[in-house]
């Protein structure tokens, strides 16, 4: 492809990922992103240590213990003390990983969100983001797993009080800074992933099952895309989201220009009827 061609297809929203995440990490914008950050570089760091210690003393001793002639071969039968030495060392920096990312873990997705969160339901499809926004009641209509359809994308009741309000989008996301934002996550045909590098936030969405323990808190604005990070079809690659980060006022700002949804469906199939009779 010729490299003008290639560059008028990227628009600003991929310009910030190719200038940050070239050759390294991407920066991170959530608060559990520092955390996840610092174990990766621990790991780093002592398996780099490691290796770098491995390979120095195996190509000394293949200098040194090279065959030469005259010099009879050493037999060794090896060493209990240096075996127990390198087998107890590796068993306690295991566990001490183990044990931190557990608790990092259970951080991100075991403890509940936040009471003020923003609940924001995304349900990908074969190959974009159905997304649900609260309205000015700040409550998203209730998503029931059973009722996700090709219809009814959300899975919700749509005589739902809480969902009268509601508005989706496809594949646009805009979130608040500084504040937490509680998704609710599901699939409305096969298995995609919710991925976004800067948040350091990855979740499969299975069909059949709503995702409701993943949260997170954007620390600076920024436009970044959502990328499906399962291989879910031929249109995979082009599985993309516009995601942003503003200031809260611009959030509200954006959030009050956009129209109630009408139905439980997306933009797209919003004029079609919504059958939940009978599931
Ligand atoms: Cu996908």
């Amino acid at each position: 492809m010729p490299s003008s061609l290639l560059l008028s297809t990227l628009s600003p929203l991929q310009a910030e990922i190719r200038q940050t995440s070239v050759w390294w990490l991407p920066r991170n914008v959530n608060m559990f992103g520092h955390e996840i950050d610092f174990i990766f570089y621990v790991i780093l760091w002592i398996t780099g240590i490691t290796a770098v210690a491995v390979f120095s003393v195996m190509i000394y001793f293949i200098v040194k213990y090279r065959a030469r002639p005259g010099v009879p071969a050493i037999h060794s039968h090896g060493n209990s003390a240096l075996e127990v030495i390198w087998t107890t060392i590796p068993v306690f920096i295991f566990l001490a990983l183990a044990i931190y990312g557990n608790e990092q873990w259970t951080q991100m997705r075991l403890r509940t969100p936040p009471a003020d969160a923003l609940p924001v339901a995304v349900v990908g499809e074969q190959f974009g983001w159905n997304v649900r926004y609260p309205g000015p009641d700040g409550k998203l209509a209730k998503m029931t797993a059973s009722k996700v359809s090709k219809d009814n994308p959300f899975g919700i009741d749509p005589q739902d009080p809480d969902g009268r309000d509601d508005f989706t989008t496809y594949g646009e996301l805009v979130f608040p800074v500084g504040r937490p934002v509680r998704l609710y996550l599901s699939s409305k045909d096969v298995i995609h992933a919710f991925y976004v590098p800067e948040f350091r936030l990855y979740q499969d969405m299975v069909p059949g099952r709503v995702y409701d323990f993943v949260w997170f808190k954007a620390e600076a604005t920024g436009h970044f895309q959502l990328a499906c990070n399962q291989l879910c079809g031929q249109g995979h690659y082009k599985m993309f989201g516009k995601l942003s980060v503003v200031p809260e006022p611009e959030y509200e700002a954006w959030a009050k220009g956009k129209a109630p949804a009408t139905t439980a469906g997306s933009e797209a199939n919003s004029s079609t009827p919504v059958a939940v009779a009978g599931r």
